[in-house]
Formats: C-alpha cells, structure tokens, sequence
C-alpha cells in the first residue's frame, strides 16, 4: 500500500510540474486582474449549485456558467484565521503560534516581514486591496491597540495598497470598519476601548441586560457588550457613529469594492474580498428579509450573492470581466446554530449545508474543509466547466504567482505548489494530499481514495453548535469513495495507517514544501 499510497501520486505530480511550466509560459504577459471572493463559513452544499436547496444564488451562477465548479478543494483548516493565514501565506498554520480563531484585539498575526499573497501581487505591479473579513490581528501588540488613532501595524504592512475590513468577526468587538490603519467614521465623542477581560464599569453586557437584545438574542456566548441590539465576544465601550449596522455590513464592503475596481480598471489589480456572510450574526439587509424559507441564515446566502452580483456588474460596466480571474471559495464549512437564535436549524426545511459531507465548521470531517470552489476567467478558462480534482487553497498562492510570473523570495509560501494547471482547468492531475486542520488542532490529510485522521482529544459532538468534531483517541482511516466518512477502516489496514503517519510527521517536520517531491 506504501506503494499505492505515496509514489503513484509523487511520479504523477512530477509530471504535473512539466505542465505547469508550460502553462506558466503562456501566462507572463497577460495579467488578468485577480478577485478573491472569500465567503464565511459557506458549506460545500449551501450554494444551490452544489446541491443546496430553497435559494436561488443568479451571481454564482453567471460565474458557474463562464468558468469551472470545483467539487473537491480542500480550505487548510476548518474554522476561519488559521485557514486564512494559510491561504494569504502559503503556509500551514499549525507552523505559526497565535494561528488560533483571533480575538478582535489580537495583535497582527502575519509578520510585515513575511511575503503575502498581497506583497506577490504588488511585486508584479498590481494594486492590491483586502476588502471585508479580515480576522488576522490589527497592530503591533495584543489587546494594546488604541483605536483612536492610526495602528501602528496593518495591512499596508503586508502589501495591501488598501483596505477597509472588519478587524475580526461580526460577532467580536470591536464593531467598526478599519480603513487603511484607521477606524472608519470615527466619533471624538465616543472615543474607543476594547477588552477581552473585562467589562468597563456600567457598560451594559447581553448575560446581565438580555432585555437590550432587540436585533438577534445568544444561544450560546456572546453575551459580553451589546452593540445594534446584538450580543458579542469581547467588551467594547464608546464608538458612537463608528459603529456599524449588522444589515448593513454587505453593502459597505460591496461599495467600497466597487469603487476600487472603477479606480483601478485601467492596470491590474488584487481583490481580497472576504465578504461577513454567512457568518453569524446572521442579520442581513431589509430587502432580503422574507427571501428565503430558511430565515435569515438562507437570506445570508443571498445577501452573499447579492455581493458576488455587485462585482460582477461593476466589472461588466468597466469592460473588464473578460480579463479578470475570479476565485469564489469559503475558509471553513458551515455551522447552523453558531450562538444566536436565528432559528437557522428549525427552518433548514431538508437543506444540508454540507450537502452529503460529515462534520462541518470546526470538525476533522470533511464538512469541515470541503467547500465550494467556482474559478472563473471568461478569456482564458473554459466555460461551464466541472472538475473533481483534489486542490488546496494553500496552493492558491504560488498557483497565482505562476500565473502573473511572480519571483517568489526564498522561504515564501512554504507549503504552497504551484498548480495553476488545476486552478484554471488545464490539467486534471489530483494533488497526492491535501492537509486539512481541525479545531482542536488535529491533523488530517485526504488522498484522492482515503483520508486519514491523526488522534486526538476532545468530544465527539460540541454540546453547543451539535457538530461531530472527528475528535477520538484513535487514528481513523476512511475509503473516500464514499465520502460520508461513517466505516472507520484504520484496524483492517494498519500499513496504510503507518505510511499516513510517516507522511504527516515529514510534513510536520518540514521546514520548506519539499514533502511533495
Ligand atoms: C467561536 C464562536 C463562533 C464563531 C467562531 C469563529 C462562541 C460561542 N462561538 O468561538 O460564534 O465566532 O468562534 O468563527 O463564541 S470563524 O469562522 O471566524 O472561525
Ligand atoms: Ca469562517
């Protein structure tokens, strides 16, 4: 099995790389604008083309129709800041400390030092932007920032010419929009204070004022400060007209992201756009209320839509759709009740948000990571295509720096292969694993054929959110032809179970992204 395993996919990846070159060569003049549309906690069988029910998504769609729907590429990790450092650093998280689901005041967690996604695109004379979710750590010291003024770390550091973000979630303080280092519609009447501790004296909190939760009411955590009638993660104080509105989160990252393609169509640009949706709180605008049978969860999803429309349009109306290359993709699998009462669970109506996938956000199972993937590049990638072949967003990386003819420094995007042949739908050769990170740190890798679940602690199913994590003390080995992860097989083929330890032991070994060759 050793055999079968590790050496047939290595032969077939070295083969992978002749192409790859190839389609390299062809790429270096054409500069195609590059859009990131990064959903939260998106299930692979959310989208209705992906098997989702009762939403209507017609933006996805007319990506669907100009590019190709991917139905087996892998998010690194399965909850959003680990998954994001990977797929902005083309590093595995678990090398990094402080990798972990970030606090709104965690300390920037990329170092300005360390080549982004950003600084590749920017060294190719993009414009580069992140636009919307950023939850990656904002200034030079943890829970030390002074919101009135401008950071002393952001992501100018890290080669975005511009950003206007949310520092973490919409359900963790602090509840303003960051542009370029500074809070947006700062209120010198409502000066800004943030605590993870504690709460500031007289500050009214959602456990001790449930009365003052007149948007959306917890069903588990946040309870610390209240802000627009909603309960957070975290103590803030002050704000004023900073402050956003929950139901209208979309479209302020939708606005501004529309003006950046308007002020930047004329030379080549980098898009990050993370969009708030689906992430909870879920409380999307007015006019998508009573849109969908499934509340306010399935409004989100159409409230995403709506974004992806927004771009699309704004790229028509410049004349540059057809040299712009699109990713939509999602950082984590999805949750239904993820700490509000947005009766999310009693109206899924039949929908299963990981479409036939175990697990979900925060699991070692592949509801965890498996998410929709629609790439889309109307001069260059066939239209309505479909692909099964296994990718990694931690490739994403050096797959768009072959793309632009980027040189990449030594020690960059470490784990990250080039596999731009896989991304625009030019060769079909399976990447030989996929490493996949759970909640509780625990590692899988998936193989075309098995997937494998290193041990660890921790519960069977959170008591909270009702999701199987895949956490057990012993290693489980599972034949992915059926994809529901349900016959644990690791006793009846314990070679194979070896050959997936030694592998995981290089790689976590592994200084450099040499564990594929
Ligand atoms: C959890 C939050 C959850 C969500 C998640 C991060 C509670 C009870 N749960 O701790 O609501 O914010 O962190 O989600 O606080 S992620 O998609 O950004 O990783
Ligand atoms: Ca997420």
């Amino acid at each position: 099995m050793n055999k079968k395993l590790l050496t047939l996919p290595l032969l077939a990846a070295a083969a992978c790389q002749n192409k790859q070159a190839q389609i390299q060569a062809q790429n270096n003049d054409e500069k195609p604008n590059v859009i990131i549309i990064y959903a939260d906690d998106l299930g692979f069988g959310d989208l209705p083309q992906y098997g989702g029910l009762h939403n209507q998504t017609p933006n996805v769609q007319r990506l669907v129709d100009r590019g190709i729907r991917f139905t087996n590429v892998h998010a690194v990790a399965s909850t959003s800041t680990p998954s994001r450092y990977a797929l902005l650093t083309g590093e595995y998280a678990f090398r990094r400390p402080n990798t972990d689901i970030a606090a709104g005041n965690a300390a920037m967690i990329i170092q300005p030092g360390q080549f982004t996604m950003a600084d590749m695109f920017k060294s190719e004379g993009y414009t580069t932007c992140a636009l919307g979710k950023w939850h990656l750590g904002l200034g030079d010291k943890t829970g030390e920032q002074d919101w009135n003024a401008p950071l002393p770390a952001a992501l100018g550091d890290l080669g975005f010419d511009y950003h206007y973000i949310m520092a973490a979630t919409a359900d963790r303080v602090p509840c303003v929009f960051i542009e370029n280092g500074k809070v947006v519609n700062w209120d010198p009447e409502a000066p800004i204070e943030v605590d993870y501790q504690k709460n500031f004296e007289g500050e009214p909190t959602g456990r001790n004022n449930p009365e003052l939760l007149y948007n959306l009411k917890s069903s588990h955590g946040h309870d610390n400060s209240i802000v627009n009638g909603i309960g957070r993660i975290g103590f803030m104080k002050g704000g004023g007209k900073a402050l956003w509105k929950d139901e209208n989160i979309a479209d302020s990252i939708a606005v501004h992201a529309v003006k950046f393609i308007n002020e930047n169509k004329d030379k080549p640009f980098f898009m990050y756009l993370a969009t708030n949706d689906v992430h909870v709180p879920r409380f999307p605008n007015e006019r998508f209320r009573g849109k969908s049978i499934m509340g306010l969860r399935g409004e989100a999803i159409l409230s995403f839509d709506w974004t992806v429309g927004q771009v699309l349009d704004a790229l028509e109306a410049a004349g540059i759709a057809d040299n712009t290359l699109i990713v939509l993709s999602s950082d984590n699998g999805p949750v239904v009740d993820d700490g509000y009462i947005d009766q999310a669970e009693e109206l899924l109506n039949g929908h299963s948000p990981t479409g036939p996938l175990r697990g979900g956000k925060y699991s070692t199972f592949e509801g965890g990571t498996v998410v929709p993937a629609i790439v889309s590049w109307p001069a260059r990638v066939k239209h309505g295509g479909e692909s099964d072949v296994l990718m990694s967003q931690i490739d994403w990386m050096r797959s768009l720096g072959a793309l632009i003819g980027a040189t990449m420094p030594r020690n960059a995007a470490p784990d990250s292969y080039d596999r731009l042949g896989n991304l625009l739908g030019e060769d079909d050769t399976d990447r030989p694993w996929v490493l996949e990170q759970a909640l509780n740190h625990a590692l899988s890798i998936r193989t075309k054929e098995w997937k494998y679940i290193e041990p660890s602690n921790g519960v069977a199913r959170m008591a909270t959110t009702k999701i199987e994590t895949g956490y057990l003390k012993a290693p489980q080995l599972y034949d992915m032809t059926n994809p529901d992860e349900q016959i644990n097989q690791a006793e009846t083929h314990p070679q194979m179970v070896t050959d997936f330890e030694v592998l995981l032991q290089k790689i976590r070994n592994s200084q450099y992204a040499e564990t594929l060759e």
